[in-house]
């Protein structure tokens, strides 16, 4: 049973119990049927309340339910709300916490709805790329107005409770106990007829044309490949323009055909590929974590200044260790800067702007970060420096301290092996601007202790991360697949393509930004620092040599004002490069490559199935836990396009067979070894199933 009914006095109680959200799924939605049912027989009963039990009044319909029949089975939520309006005796919503979506939808179909501040109310659909499709376009315009309610529906943005008290989406907000609130309420409006239908009320917009493609134009620049929004706008047009159940059918419709959409397949996979990457099979979820009241950060450069900010913005103090006086105060100013730049937009008060900088400071002492609950190394990438730094955290540190690497390619195992403790010792790589970034690749070395993880993953909630875990290999999941991603642009470039060529290929697809802008942004000097160790541990792993050849003329991207591209001073937009491009065509005559014409669908599928043959064995090895991890690696911190999903959804999308076939294709071309299909994706395909 998904909700539990009782009976006090004259009033019913249905108190829906579907943990963690009351999600309105099948048996959910059967049960409140069931309950009405029991209710509107009993002449003792003179008024319904329903609520939600836990921490949620409804977080809306089951999400999970969405890819299954179920999700539309009878009684749908449909029904639930026509037997909730259509009721004879008066129904009260008593709403705590969150009502969203569904939830929502629920109330909006109860004759009045009762409220605690403080609960989060939304119709956050848009966000899944659907829209309200149990009525929610059509009632909430009818108790918020047209414009409040439009705003809602196409942000999905919560709106707490006591804000939207006088509308009339509340009839009275409760101070202190809800469930007696609402009983209060229920025996006091018990015999009042007729019964309000918020279907009822008529929406009075004065030339709502206008503000509606006011409206279509806004959303319809801002939406970008999402069809959502507008959708949105069309179902709450239609509340203005048509009959309520022409409206709710219009609703209807556009819901069907969104759900449907690859847009919104990718959306729902991201919200639970999240959730998904912050639990581990072997990790249970009541493992003790440590408490983290403290932290140090080992280093002041730009990445050690932007992983301390991320405590400081999450209220935990950290202390930045520098060896020298002259090099700490830059990375505290510089640090100070980042924080005045903020508060100058307008997006920090003065209060919270002195206490994230009050809750930083320095030190050039080792003793003074022993007592942190935890340490992040950002020093020089070079395992000679890790291990200084290691050993004497160990020495220092006191016992049960979490020892964090932030290293971006190098063995955590060999880094631990440097302490006393390797059960201490975890990976945290954080990607730049690490004050920005969402990722955080938590990497897992072979001793790491189970209550590390799991203090560690908790810890990249608190400081707003997506927590991703990585077993230990060469680049972890996100650089040990860019780099065959990397390989394949540089290759392109030989066979014909030219820089701007393969970023406006990739751009189209949706990424942020193609290859090479990427590398000018970066620095193409680190490549090239990573090639060079290559070079010496990996004769047997082919690269372009254009890299290096940029390299070698200096043109290491924005930095230097040159690099794929050329850079006006002061402006960071790219120009193509005629010198660049002629180093490119000499390079390709040099090798006695016949360069030729290369199509947007040949660069794309090149780039993006190289992420993902490379995905499919960093799952093989048990890298990374399950494939929706290594989506959200590349939807947070490689700028992949939200609505393709990440590499391993955009390949289930394609058809794995499809992509083999194409990869047979490219494994006939130059460097044709790099082409060979992870067996994992081989059988996966072989089975007629995808990675996810
Ligand atoms: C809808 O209503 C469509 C209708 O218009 C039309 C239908 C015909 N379903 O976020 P958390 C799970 S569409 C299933 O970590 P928080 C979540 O997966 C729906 N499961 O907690 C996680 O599970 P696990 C519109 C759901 O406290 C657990 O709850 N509604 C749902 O930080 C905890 O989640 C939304 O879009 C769901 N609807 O935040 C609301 N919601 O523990 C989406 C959550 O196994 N949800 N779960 O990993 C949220 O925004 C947040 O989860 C919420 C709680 C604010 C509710």
């Amino acid at each position: 049973m998904s909700a539990e009914y009782q009976v006090s006095g004259n009033i019913a109680v249905i108190t829906m119990n579907n943990p963690p959200v009351n999600g309105l799924g099948h048996s959910t939605r059967s049960a409140i049927v069931e309950s009405m049912q029991l209710a509107l027989n009993d002449d003792a009963v003179k008024a319904i309340v329903i609520t939600g039990a836990g921490k949620a009044f409804s977080g809306g319909a089951d999400i999970k339910e969405f890819n299954s029949p179920k999700a539309f089975a009878e009684p749908s939520l449909h029904t639930v709300i026509n037997v909730l309006e259509n009721a004879s005796k008066p129904v009260i919503a008593a709403i705590h916490s969150v009502c969203m979506g569904g939830g929502l939808e629920l109330a909006l179909g109860c004759h009045y709805r009762v409220a605690t501040a403080g609960a989060q109310i939304a119709l956050p659909e848009v966000k899944l790329g659907i829209l309200p499709g149990a009525g929610g376009t059509q009632r909430l315009p009818r108790v918020l107005g047209l414009e409040m309610a439009l705003n809602m529906i196409v942000s999905g943005t919560p709106v707490a409770s006591e804000k939207l008290a006088g509308t009339a989406l509340f009839n009275e907000l409760i101070d202190g106990d809800l469930m007696q609130g609402a009983i209060a309420f229920a025996n006091k409006i018990a015999d009042a007829r007729p019964l309000p239908r918020v279907r009822d009320i008529k929406i009075d917009y004065p030339n709502h044309e206008a503000f509606l493609q006011f409206s279509r134009n806004t959303v319809r620049a801002m939406s970008g490949p999402f069809p959502a929004p507008l959708k949105c706008v069309e179902a709450v047009a239609a509340a203005v323009t048509k009959k309520f159940d022409d409206g709710l059918k219009i609703e209807r419709d556009l819901f069907l055909e969104l759900v449907q959409s690859t847009e919104s397949k990718a959306l729902r996979h991201a919200f639970f590929g999240e959730r998904a990457a912050s639990k581990l099979p072997d990790v249970p979820e009541d493992t003790p974590t440590r408490p983290i009241k403290a932290v140090a950060v080992i280093g002041g450069g730009t990445m050690g200044g932007g992983i301390a900010m991320n405590f400081a913005n999450a209220g935990i103090p950290v202390q930045i260790l520098e060896m020298k006086q002259e090099a700490l105060d830059k990375g505290l100013a510089i640090i100070r800067k980042n924080y005045e730049n903020t508060f100058k937009k307008g997006k920090l008060t003065q209060e919270k702007f002195d206490q994230r900088v009050g809750l930083i400071t320095g030190t050039l002492s080792y003793e003074a970060i022993a007592d942190a609950d935890i340490v992040i190394e950002a020093v020089f990438e070079e395992m000679g420096v890790k291990e200084q730094v290691f050993k004497k955290l160990d020495e220092v540190m006191k016992p049960g301290a979490i020892l964090a690497s932030n290293t971006s390619t190098l063995d955590v195992d060999v880094i631990a092996g440097f302490t006393k403790r390797p059960e201490d010792v975890v990976g945290t790589h954080f990607f730049s601007p690490a004050n920005v970034m969402k990722l955080l690749e938590i990497v897992r070395g072979k001793k790491t202790a189970k209550d590390v993880l799991a203090t560690v993953l908790a810890l990249s909630k608190k400081i707003k991360k997506t927590g991703v875990v990585s077993g230990v290999c060469d680049g972890f999941i996100g650089n040990r697949m860019i780099e065959q991603y990397s390989r394949q642009a540089g290759f392109l470039l030989e066979e014909g393509c030219t820089p701007e060529q393969v970023d406006k290929a990739v751009e189209k697809l949706g990424f942020a930004m193609g290859p090479f802008r990427m590398g000018d942004l970066a620095g193409n000097d680190i490549g090239w620092y990573i090639r060079k160790r290559r070079y010496i541990d990996k004769p047997h792993v082919t690269y372009s040599k254009t890299a290096d050849l940029l390299c070698e003329l200096g043109r290491f991207g924005q930095k230097t004002g040159a690099g794929w591209y050329d850079y006006k001073p002061g402006d960071r937009k790219p120009y193509p490069s005629q010198l660049v491009n002629d180093m490119i065509i000499q390079h390709s005559a040099d090798l006695g490559i016949d360069r030729r014409k290369i199509s947007d669908q040949e660069i794309t599928e090149r780039l993006i199935y190289a992420l993902v043959n490379e995905g499919a064995h960093i799952l093989e090895e048990g890298i990374a836990t399950r494939a929706s991890d290594i989506d959200m690696v590349y939807l947070t911190g490689y700028g992949f396009p939200l609505h393709r999903g990440g590499p391993m959804f955009y390949a289930d999308t394609v058809g794995l067979t499809n992509v083999i076939l194409a990869m047979n294709k490219y494994a006939k071309g130059r460097h044709g070894d790099a082409w060979k299909p992870a067996p994992f994706m081989v059988k996966l395909a072989a089975e007629g199933k995808g990675f996810n």
